[in-house]
C-alpha cells in the first residue's frame, strides 16, 4: 500500500489519511512529490509526477492492490474498511454518522479560513487579522468540536481513539495554531491532544526540514 502526498508543509489534504493512518498503525510506503514552482499564481502548471501517479493530478493518492484512489476523505473510507478494528469511525451509528457529517462538512466547507489562512506548518505563531468570514468559519469549527468532545469525553472528537473526523480536522489545528485564532479552552485542549501525537510530530518535523519555499503560501 502506497500513499502519494504533497509537501508537508502546505499539503492539507494530503496530512489527513496520511495520519489517519499513521495513528492507527497502519502499514503502507509513502512518496512525497514536492510541489511545481509558481503553486498558487494563475502561471502554475502542476507537476507531471502527480498526473503519473493520480487521476486528478492531485495528492493525496492511494495505490493498493491495483486499486488507485485519489480525494482523501475516499481513501479515510478504504482504510477504515481494510481496517475495522482501528477504530476510525465510532463504532455507535449515531456517533459514526455525526463524525461522517463533521468530515464532510469539513471536506467541503470553511471555504473562508481555507482561503485566508492556508495551512503552513512551519509558520512562526503569530497572530493574523482575518475577515468575518473566517471568524465565522473559526467559531461553526469550535461549536462543533465542543459539542464532540462534550459528548465523547474526549481526549479526541469521537473518544479515547484518534479517528478519521479528528483526521480530516489536523490542518485546522495545524491553523488555529499557527495564525493563533480565536479558541475556547476546550478546542485548545483538543488541539494540543492532537498536537502531541508521535505521527503529528512527525509530519511536522518533517515538514521543518523540507528545503521547498512555495512563496504565495508564506506571509
Ligand atoms: N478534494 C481533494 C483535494 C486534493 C487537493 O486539492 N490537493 C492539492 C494539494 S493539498 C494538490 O494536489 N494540488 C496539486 C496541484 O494542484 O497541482 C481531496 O480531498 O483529496
Amino acid at each position: 500500500m502506497k500513499l502519494y502526498i504533497g509537501n508537508r508543509n502546505y499539503s492539507s489534504w494530503s496530512l489527513r489519511p496520511w495520519i489517519a493512518m499513521r495513528a492507527a498503525g497502519v502499514d503502507f510506503d509513502e512518496e512525497v512529490i514536492p510541489f511545481g514552482e509558481g503553486m498558487g499564481t494563475p502561471a502554475y502548471r502542476g507537476t507531471p509526477r502527480l498526473a503519473e501517479v493520480s487521476p486528478t493530478a492531485k495528492v493525496p493518492v492511494l495505490h493498493h492492490d491495483g486499486l488507485v484512489l485519489a480525494e482523501s476523505l475516499a481513501i479515510l473510507e478504504y482504510i477504515a474498511d481494510l481496517f475495522p478494528r482501528k477504530g476510525l469511525w465510532p463504532e455507535d451509528a449515531g456517533a459514526r454518522a455525526r463524525a461522517r457529517a463533521m468530515a464532510a462538512e469539513m471536506h467541503a466547507g470553511f471555504p473562508a479560513l481555507r482561503g485566508e489562512c492556508g495551512m503552513n506548518m512551519r509558520r512562526p505563531v503569530a497572530k493574523r487579522q482575518v475577515s468575518a468570514a473566517v471568524l465565522k468559519d473559526v467559531a461553526r469549527i469550535c461549536d462543533i468540536w465542543e459539542q464532540a468532545l462534550r459528548e465523547s469525553g474526549g481526549p479526541f472528537l469521537f473518544g479515547g481513539t484518534f479517528g478519521n473526523a479528528d483526521a480530516m480536522f489536523a490542518p485546522v489545528v495545524s491553523r488555529f495554531h499557527v495564525y493563533d485564532l480565536p479558541r475556547p479552552p476546550a478546542a485548545q485542549a483538543y488541539m494540543d491532544a492532537v498536537m502531541a501525537l508521535p505521527a503529528w510530530r512527525e509530519w511536522e518535523g518533517k515538514a521543518r526540514a523540507e528545503p521547498w519555499v512555495i512563496e504565495a503560501y508564506e506571509d
